[in-house]
């Protein structure tokens, strides 16, 4: 009965993942080496798991107790050691060594990649867009209040025309490699569009990046992948990617850091003004 059991696990796990439900969403990035080094882990433990069962079952069948029969006390094989030392290292250092070469490249973006600022708190995502300079202007956490959601620092003179985005809503152009630079300014968060197959958390007190090449266009949501409290769930924002023309009109619509501070001026005044007449 227990190597029937056993097998039948091996069979069913492999028929599961043969017929599985569960696939990856299309791919909508240059990240293609980050799914081959899921594969290659996947083949690796799979592997390996279905030789362990394997031998496990073959043990239970070849050494089934006998009448009259003692197992042998065996408490050191320096051979086996050797052979399992060497095999787990290869194994080890096949499942590591794929996934350095492409971590290289995930942190390395090419020179053209345009930075965009993704801002997480609890529990949304804003952006942040660098204008016509291509520069982002420098930002602290001191300088955060109703009217300067993102701390900008409104004496640095690249802010100014920094492009201001508070809906979850951005837009990327098909194509053109972009760099994230993620910032929380509470707790932990983590950037994570399924279809580009990458992510990275956001660490209060630093800068982490990435970059991608958005490939395929279409529209895609963006999730937080880091447990970040009771709205974790709600933490959801979307992304389009398009041509270069809507792209551009969608850019356009935009406020920069500028208008939108000569706004707030104009309603604070106007505040001020409505309580003086009453
Ligand atoms: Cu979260």
């Amino acid at each position: 009965m227990v190597p029937f059991i056993l097998l039948l696990v091996i069979v069913g796990s492999v028929l599961f993942h043969i017929f599985t439900p569960w696939y990856s969403t299309p791919i909508a990035s240059n990240w293609s080496n980050i799914d081959k080094t899921i594969e290659l882990t996947f083949w690796m433990t799979g592997g390996v798991y279905v030789a362990v069962l394997g031998f496990m079952t073959y043990c239970v069948i070849r050494f089934r107790s006998k009448e009259g029969h003692r197992a042998d006390y065996e408490p050191e094989s320096k051979k086996l050691e050797i052979i399992l030392t060497v095999l787990t290292t290869i194994g080890v250092a096949g499942l590591l060594a794929p996934g350095l070469i492409v971590w290289d490249e995930y942190v390395s973006p090419p020179e053209d990649a345009m930075p965009i600022e993704a801002m997480g708190q609890q529990w949304y995502w804003s952006f942040r867009l660098p204008g016509e300079d291509g520069v982002l202007g420098t930002t602290d956490a001191r300088n955060i209040n109703a009217d300067n959601p993102f701390g900008m620092n409104k004496n640095d003179p690249n802010g100014q025309d920094d492009i201001l985005i508070e809906g979850d809503d951005l837009h990327l152009e098909l194509e053109k490699p972009v760099k994230f630079l993620l910032r929380s300014i509470d707790v932990l968060h983590n950037f994570y569009v399924p279809q580009f197959r990458a992510k990275m958390d956001l660490v209060p007190g630093m800068v982490t990046y990435y970059w991608i090449r958005p490939t395929l266009a279409g529209g895609y949501e963006i999730l937080c992948a880091e447990l970040c409290g009771v709205g974790h769930h709600a933490m959801r924002g979307f992304v389009k990617v398009e041509g270069k023309e809507d792209y551009k009109n969608w850019l356009d619509d935009q406020s920069t850091f500028k208008a939108l501070q000569e706004e707030a001026k104009l309603e604070n005044k106007e505040k001020l003004a409505f309580h003086k007449s009453n």
